[in-house]
Formats: C-alpha cells, structure tokens, sequence
C-alpha cells in the first residue's frame, strides 16, 4: 500500500555480498529467475548508497553512478524501479544518484548492493512499505544477486518453482554477529570486467558441456552449506564453499568462447590461501565472475591472511570487511 512521502525522496546503504554457494544460470530471463540457489555473506565495507528522487517534470528515469551520467544502464534501472511504480499506482519518473564505495562492476557485486540500495530506497520515495520478502523478489527483478543484499550475514537464495516467480527470494540464515567471519578481497585488476555475469551465465548455459552437472550438484552443496553454517562448522563451509567456486569456474571455463575470469594473481591467491589453511589457518577462496579473490576467514585469522595476499605479486590493493547488514534506510 503506498503511504504518503511527501518529500518524494529516500536514501538507502547496502552492502555487497559474496556467495558462497554460486548462483550461475538462469531458470527464466524475462523474470530473472536463477536455476539454482544460492548462499551468501552480506559484508559491511563495500557498500553502495543510492539516493531517489521522484521527479515529476522527466520523461525518463535518470542515473548518476559516482559522478557520471550512466544512460548505458537505464533501461535495467527502470524495468526495476517500473516494478515499484506498478505498486504505487504512480507513473512517476525518478533521479537516481548512486555511489559505490568500491571498484564498480570488477566482480565485486556491484550489482547486488547498487539494485539492493535502489529497491530500498525507492520503495520508501514512492510512499510504499514491502515486506523484506518483497523487496528481495523486486530487488531479484534488477539483478539475481540482489535479492541476497536486502539481508544481513548469511543469507540463502531460494531459486523457487512457481512460473510468476513468487517463490524466488532470499531469506536470512544467520546473523553477523552469530558467526562473525570477515573476508580479505585480494584486488588483482581495476575497470570492469569483459564479459558480463548475464551473458557468461547464458553462454555457460547454452555451451558448456559441464552446465547440466553444475545445476545438479547445486541440492546437495546448499544443504550442505547451510549445515555447516548452522553448526559454525568452518572447514565443512570451506570445503564445499571451494568445491562449488571451482565447479562453477570450470562450468565456464568449458563454455565456448571459454570464460576465464581468472589472471595469474587469481590463481596465486588460490595456492596462498590453499598455503595457509594447509598450516592450519582458518580460510577459504572464493572467486565470483572477475579476478578478485575473495578470502573468507574464521575469526581470528585475518591478520595473517592480508599479509599474505597483500605479497602476492599481481595484488593491486587488499580490501578487508566484517558481515554486514542488509539494505537500510539513512
Ligand atoms: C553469485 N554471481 O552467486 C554469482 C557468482 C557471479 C558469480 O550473482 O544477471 O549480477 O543480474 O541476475 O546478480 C552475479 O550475478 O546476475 C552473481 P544477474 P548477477 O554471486
């Protein structure tokens, strides 16, 4: 039910999120609606914030991503904000003016804070209050991903069965503070990345002779993750967090063209990590559709883990986060 905002403006933060059981593949474009769940962290460094501005006098929806004019990407913006607008019973344009506290689009998840951030905030401009199942199914529309960014901590993706796409929402495992991991990102290369998530998932799907494997193995890797994250169990999480990141890569590696989002520093990164839990340190990889490594480690362990990654040759820059909340009003 829409409620009178009479400022016709909200501001929202949401931080990205990394998955530790891959969402990769698509069951339905037009809704995008994924072929397979997903297991997330929501962390709390890397974030996007998003004011939205209702803007009566525009003919079309505006965006400005950290400075600049971005007509390249308003045609999405809008399909998602056209979702709210339908909910509201408005046809009002709006100003979107966005900014990543990180690399945009270099696989660190730009997408999921940037359409997280983008729901929450222009549900509350145009008068509305949706449940976070909503906003997660709204925020899903803009980009699969995001669905996850509307929760904090750990937060699973159900891929859902129903045709109008009800059923395809995350949902909140477990909090930050219940098992505070924190995460080093180990940045190997800056500017956004070739191939984007959309097409590699498309061409995996239609090319890969692997992608029929990877959907099937995906039951059985979620309900073993969300075992081990409801135990605090953190080498099962890092054994099937690592088996379902490598299966996911060679499910695109086999595509034709191939993917390959690694560089060198990429695999560098994977051995130190292997290095150091081999000695008996608490962390495991992932890597998402880019170069960056992503190091998720137990409590305790991080000190030693950015050291490590900060030597090796190839590493540009070393972000480190805690969890995080999900999307929030500011
Ligand atoms: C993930 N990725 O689970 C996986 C692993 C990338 C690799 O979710 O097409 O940008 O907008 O729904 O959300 C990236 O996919 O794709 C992604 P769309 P999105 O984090």
């Amino acid at each position: 039910m829409a409620t009178s905002n009479q400022s016709g403006r909200a501001a929202a933060r949401a931080g990205a999120n990394f998955a530790l059981v891959k969402y990769w593949g698509k069951a339905d474009a037009r809704l995008n609606v994924p072929a397979v769940g997903s297991i997330s962290i929501t962390l709390d460094a890397l974030f996007t914030e998003t004011e939205v501005q209702l803007e009566p006098t525009l003919r079309s929806d505006e965006l400005v991503l950290d400075g600049k004019r971005r007509d390249e990407d308003i045609e999405k913006i809008s399909a998602c904000v056209d979702l709210l607008r339908r909910k509201a019973g408005v046809d009002t344009r709006v100003r979107v003016t966005s900014r990543n506290n990180f690399p945009t689009a270099a696989g660190l998840a730009s997408s999921a804070s940037g359409y997280a951030a983008l729901v929450r905030a222009a549900e509350t401009a145009f008068g509305l209050t949706l449940t976070p199942r909503e906003r997660s199914i709204v925020a899903r529309q803009g980009s699969g991903s995001a669905a996850r960014s509307i929760f904090g901590g750990f937060v699973e993706m159900r891929a859902g069965s129903a045709p109008d796409g009800s059923d395809s929402f995350a949902e909140p495992l477990l909090e930050s503070k219940e098992w505070p991991l924190e995460v080093a990102i180990a940045v190997t290369a800056k500017g956004e990345k070739e191939i984007g998530s959309r097409s590699g998932m498309t061409r995996s799907a239609s090319s890969s002779p692997y992608y029929a494997a990877w959907v099937a193995g995906q039951p059985p890797d979620l309900a073993a993750a969300r075992a081990a994250i409801r135990a605090r169990d953190f080498a099962a999480l890092a054994e099937v967090a690592e088996h379902n990141c490598l299966k996911m890569h060679a499910a695109a590696f086999a595509a034709l063209p191939p993917l390959v989002y690694w560089n060198g520093a990429t695999m560098e990164c994977l051995h130190a990590v292997r290095r150091l839990r081999a000695a008996g340190v608490a962390v495991f990889f992932t890597i998402d559709a880019g170069p960056q490594l992503k190091a998720v480690c137990a409590p305790g362990a991080l000190t030693i883990v950015e050291r490590t990654l900060r030597a090796v040759p190839g590493v540009l820059e070393l972000l480190t986060s805690a969890l995080g909340p999900g999307a929030e009003l500011r």
